[in-house]
């Protein structure tokens, strides 16, 4: 049944009605969203409830999406865009008087996540429903997400980001679906009387999980599955026991905050406490569903599949350990072998610094049942081992050791599959980080590249470009991506090209009213968007970015007549609130910023845009308006990235190192249609080999680039005497750890040749378009796909 705007205009009048009592047109901006919130929850009801009834009732395979963090952006658009009915809600606003872009701005955009990894939560939501496979979400309700940046003087200042301030439309609190989640005391296992060992509690502190569940829409499809996210409570039975506020406290924080970093890995005890509390409760309720079908345990993998985002929730595996050995009385070999076949892990990154390790004093003290299973596991692993294997590779592969519980290892040896995010980052895991797992478990080892919704990041961000793609190869890309490739027989129709370019152009020109408004600054629409948004973190090198800025600035004060590309170079990124060394890197870009902005002799040459608060929303507002994606992580650190195919769909052209996903960009793209640069990964890891690598040469032998890095303590960049000689040092004295100065070169290079290319308009369209053309492959659908054949054996629940 099609909705019609006259049928929408009175429901929704009715739905205002019930929730405000009061007339329509007084409203502000967030009680029409409101409204219209609570409208399309009623509107998806039904199809919510009958895809829940589907699944249980054809007892179908489903799988649990495990993340610490999930970043959905804004949902309203998505949502209709979704239901089909984008346009007649969009119409039947306006024939009300009502500015839906207004409306839709009112809704936060929940930041519960730090960036790549809660994004690609998200995006795989999308695709899980949009693809009518059986999925459902698990994570964490925090009360606070993500730190609003501020700027002051340059500075990251971080802000709590109360994001339930005028609550949250979407949710539905389950109060019958909570459940207990044990913390602390003591287990002591004893005989039950069938002999067996189970463990008895004592002074444990009990907590009380309330989901609150989200539906996850799919696209015209009919099909809603669920995201629930966990929020921490006094049980009312236990509240008599709370007689401090303090105390309360203590419970309430588990699901306070999101931890903002998201690179450096720190032992803190309340991190541990929100990974086992929401893994126990995603894993209990799955296990009580489970017990609805009245099935055995052995046909438990055949019904449930558990995904584990990075090693955050590892602790899945014991804690579905414990319920099956001493809630269900299963042995251990059953217990093991339905645990094993129902795990399967995504490994996020390469850096060290960022795998979990925790303190086994920690463990055994907060979860003393979880620590039991964990080092029984342990033993039985390198008992199972040493006979296969030497010792030392044996020894090196264990879940305990040195005093710490390695996460990563517990999530390996409990899982059927492992996977990295792009095929190079997978390589990297097999040969160089996880190479004695993989001797041992070759089989477990699979790429998994990741991918992007395009309905949000074509179809909702971009609606210029979709409205041409349409008009030249039809719809049918939107639930076909691959179809995209279609749109290359156009590379050379000029018609086509000049319309791309028009959208561009106004694209950039919705941005740069962005940012006059909030920043006065006034950029010019047609000089060349350059574009890095990202976490800030120096494997990224955004100051390799900020060196080749620098370098132009000398450049046209060198000579201001000189006759150059104008660029804007648009910069947005977090940095964690504890590192300090990006935090300096911002602190800097901001300076440069405002030197070159403000200077006369540089005028629309160069301009410097850091946008504050970089997140979902404004990503939808940058990426359609870039001309240049900036991909320059140092080869070997990213494990794939996902921004690069976000700028690469909009018609960016990418700069790029041969580091995660931006290999296979190339590939698909072909080498005359990407800018690539600097280091290979086997490049780095042969100057790590053999200690060959001294920055300080390259500083001493390449006059340019010494002179770009003497700006920074000699006064040139007013205002940053501190942050200057630290990164100054960092890169000159203490030899420059992600290779800036060795990447510098051919990375100014490779800028002046897209400079050259962007003085032929046409030219630049052609490689525009033939990226947007070559970026199907990217579509989180076909991830999806993969995840769901290969690794979850999860069906889709549509009609062939
Ligand atoms: C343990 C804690 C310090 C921690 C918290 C968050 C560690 C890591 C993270 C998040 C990591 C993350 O976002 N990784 C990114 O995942 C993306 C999706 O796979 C990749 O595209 C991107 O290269 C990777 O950096």
């Amino acid at each position: 049944m099609v909705l019609t705007t006259k049928e929408f205009r009175e429901d929704f009048s009715k739905t205002f009605e019930g929730l405000y009592a009061f007339d329509l047109s007084e409203a502000s901006p967030i009680q029409y969203y409101t409204a219209l919130g609570n409208y399309l929850k009623v509107y998806s009801a039904d199809n919510w409830s009958h895809t829940n009834q589907a699944y249980l009732e054809h007892q179908v395979k489903q799988v649990y999406y495990f993340s610490m963090e999930f970043l959905p952006g804004r949902m309203l658009k998505s949502n209709l865009l979704n239901l089909g009915i984008l346009d007649t809600v969009r119409d039947g606003l306006r024939e009300m008087g009502l500015d839906f872009e207004v409306i839709a701005r009112a809704e936060v955009d929940p930041a519960l996540g730090n960036g790549g990894l809660g994004r690609l939560a998200s995006c795989f939501m999308d695709s899980i429903a949009s693809l009518g496979i059986p999925g459902n979400g698990n994570g964490i309700r925090y009360r606070y997400g993500l730190f609003q940046q501020k700027f002051v003087d340059g500075y990251q200042v971080e802000l709590p980001e109360n994001w339930l301030r005028d609550g949250n439309v979407w949710e539905v609190r389950k109060e019958n679906k909570a459940v207990m989640v044990r913390f602390g005391g003591q287990a002591i296992l004893s005989e039950d009387p069938d002999g067996r060992l189970k463990p008895i509690y004592s002074q444990t502190q009990n907590i009380l999980a309330v989901p609150y569940d989200t539906g996850m829409i799919g696209y015209q499809n009919e099909v809603v599955n669920n995201l629930r996210l966990w929020s921490a409570e006094i049980p009312p039975e236990e509240e008599i026991h709370y007689h401090t506020i303090a105390d309360r406290e203590k419970v309430n924080q588990i699901t306070e905050v999101l931890y903002p970093d998201d690179s450096n890995y720190e032992g803190q005890i309340l991190r541990l406490r929100q990974e086992y509390f929401f893994t126990s409760a995603g894993v209990q309720s799955i296990v009580r569903y489970y017990k609805q079908m009245v099935l055995t345990w052995q046909h438990f993998p055949d019904k449930v599949a558990i995904h584990i985002n990075d090693t955050h929730p590892a602790l899945c595996i014991p804690e579905l350990m414990r319920i099956l050995l001493d809630e269900e009385g299963l042995s251990w070999e059953q217990a093991w072998e339905i645990t094993q076949k129902t795990m399967s892990y995504t490994n996020h990154t390469i850096l060290q610094e960022a795998m979990e390790k925790w303190p086994v004093r920690m463990v055994q003290e907060l979860v003393p049942r979880i620590y039991q299973i964990i080092e029984e596991i342990n033993q039985r692993h390198i008992d199972k081992k040493l006979p296969l294997y030497t010792p030392e590779l044996t020894y090196r592969t264990t879940i305990i050791a040195d005093g710490n519980v390695k996460m990563a290892h517990l999530a390996i040896i409990g899982s059927h599959s492992v996977n990295g995010v792009a095929k190079l980052h997978t390589e990297i895991l097999m040969h160089e980080v996880l190479r004695d797992f993989y001797q041992m478990y070759p089989a477990k080892f699979n790429n998994k590249t990741n991918g992007i919704t395009q309905r949000r990041w074509l179809h909702l961000a971009n609606e210029g470009l979709t409205k041409l793609i349409d008009n030249k190869i039809g719809t049918a890309w939107k639930t076909n991506p691959s179809e995209l490739k279609l749109f290359k027989s156009f590379a050379n129709n000029e018609d086509t090209l000049a319309q791309l370019a028009e959208i561009k152009l106004e694209n950039k020109k919705q941005f740069a009213a962005y940012a006059e408004k909030e920043m006065g600054i006034e950029l010019d629409p047609t000089a060349l968007f350059d574009v890095q948004i990202k976490r800030l973190h120096a494997y990224k090198r955004q100051l390799l970015n900020a060196l080749h800025i620098l370098d132009r600035y000398l450049k046209i004060k060198d000579d201001p007549d000189l006759d150059i590309q104008p660029r804007v170079f648009i910069f947005g990124a977090k940095a964690a609130p504890s590192y300090v060394y990006a935090k300096q890197i911002i602190k800097l870009i901001n300076t440069i910023a405002d030197m070159v902005n403000n200077d006369p002799a540089i005028g629309n040459k160069i301009k410097v845009v850091f946008v504050e608060n970089y997140g979902v929303s404004l990503a939808e507002l940058i990426i359609p308006a870039a001309e240049v994606s900036e991909q320059i992580s140092l080869a070997g650190k990213e494990a794939s990235g996902t921004s690069n195919m976000k700028l690469m769909l909009n018609g960016a052209l990418t700069v790029a190192t041969l580091d995660g996903a931006n290999v296979e960009i190339r590939d698909f793209v072909g080498e005359d249609n990407i800018f690539l640069f600097g280091l290979n990964d086997q490049e780095v890891y042969a100057f790590y080999e053999n200690g060959t690598y001294h920055s300080r040469d390259i500083y001493d032998s390449n006059p340019r680039l010494q002179r770009v890095l003497n700006t920074f303590i000699d006064g040139t960049i007013p205002g940053i005497e501190t942050e200057g000689r630290v990164i100054f040092d960092s890169l000159v004295q203490y030899n420059d750890e992600y290779f800036v100065l060795k990447d510098f070169e051919s990375y100014v290079e490779v800028q002046e040749k897209v400079d050259q290319l962007y003085q032929d308009p046409m030219a630049w369209n052609q490689k525009s378009l033939l990226n947007i053309a070559s970026s199907g492959p990217f579509s989180a659908d076909f991830t999806i796909k993969r995840y769901a054949e290969e690794i979850w054996k999860t069906d889709s629940q549509l009609p062939a």
